[in-house]
């Protein structure tokens, strides 16, 4: 049994982003497909799937195509009752409910003034005051949230949730534009952008180049704060320190040096995702250790 998600972009796709969570968090099986969505062969990709016409869409075992990310969520958390994709306690799980609604519904300051991106920071961006209003409106949300579960830090219900899927790509907003909000929404963004799947789908985003870059601004750009700056970059030849691919166990064609050692993966797109953030990955970085530490 396996779903079908289909996506369109990992740095810029904010919707892209709560779809694949909803699968990967969960540990719900998929297999991802990219369509076009800066191409232009958007339209012609997801034909088969109409009327489904945005990004992300989910095409069920059965055959079946649920568009519309909320549509996706109730869906499989239905499906999945065992995966607690809602929280179990049933006024939590109407708040987070009503969280991820409003999510889809408002917010049009914020997300028209600040699209989502993963690449950087955002340097003196200045919100407009209907932005500000979305932030405290955001701010007064989480706050309920947390007067209802009583969870004071980490996913908003305690334990992690849908309504933290949701929320994932406004706090890239909140952190890609340094926009003002408290310490403690700032940390909870924080700690969203650091899960490692979060970092994964970075990771995997970075190793895409874009020309034009989407949604630019005439401001100065600062590093994303994440991890430190990765200090992998990709080389032509071997050898490699390992034979085999950290990921797929495969012989190893394609290489990346980091601190002076090089090592090998199977193929092009498993080197260039670690080269954007070796850290992301426990099978290369246990591979690493265990290499460093005998
Ligand atoms: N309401 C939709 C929004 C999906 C959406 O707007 N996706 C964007 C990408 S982030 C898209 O497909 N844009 C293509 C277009 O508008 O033609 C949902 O909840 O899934």
């Amino acid at each position: 049994m396996t779903y079908d998600l289909f996506i369109g972009d990992r740095l810029f796709s904010s919707w892209s982003l709560r779809g694949w969570l909803m699968l990967e968090k969960f540990g719900l099986p998929y297999r991802s497909h990219m369509v076009g969505l800066y191409s232009g062969t958007m339209a012609q990709d997801m034909a088969a799937l109409a009327p489904a016409r945005l990004v992300p869409a989910l095409r069920l075992p059965d055959g079946m195509v649920v568009g519309e990310s909320l549509a996706m969520a109730e869906t499989l958390a239905e499906r999945h009752p065992q995966a607690e994709l809602w929280p179990a306690d049933p006024a939590e799980r109407a708040t987070a409910r009503w969280l991820c609604a409003e999510m889809v519904a408002g917010f049009a300051s914020l997300r028209g003034e600040c699209a989502m991106q993963l690449k950087h920071c955002w340097d003196r961006f200045t919100p407009s005051a209907e932005t500000l209003s979305d932030l405290q409106r955001i701010e007064a949300l989480w706050a309920h949230a947390r007067s209802v579960s009583g969870s004071e830090s980490g996913p908003l219900f305690g334990s992690y949730s849908l309504a933290d899927v949701f929320y994932t790509p406004v706090a890239a907003r909140i952190v890609g534009y340094k926009l003002p909000v408290s310490n403690a929404s700032l940390a909870y963004c924080n700690m969203l952008l650091s899960d490692t799947s979060v970092r994964q789908w970075r990771a995997m985003g970075l190793t895409v180049a874009y020309d034009p870059l989407p949604y630019p601004q005439d401001l100065p750009a600062s590093p994303w704060p994440i991890g430190s700056p990765s200090r992998a970059k990709a080389t032509e030849t071997g050898p490699s320190v390992n034979a085999l691919c950290p990921y797929s166990g495969e012989p190893v064609t394609h290489y990346l040096e980091l601190d002076g050692q090089v090592w090998g993966f199977c193929n092009a797109t498993c080197r260039d995702k670690t080269v954007s953030d070796p850290e992301a990955w426990p099978q290369f970085q246990t591979m690493v250790d265990t290499v460093n530490d005998s």
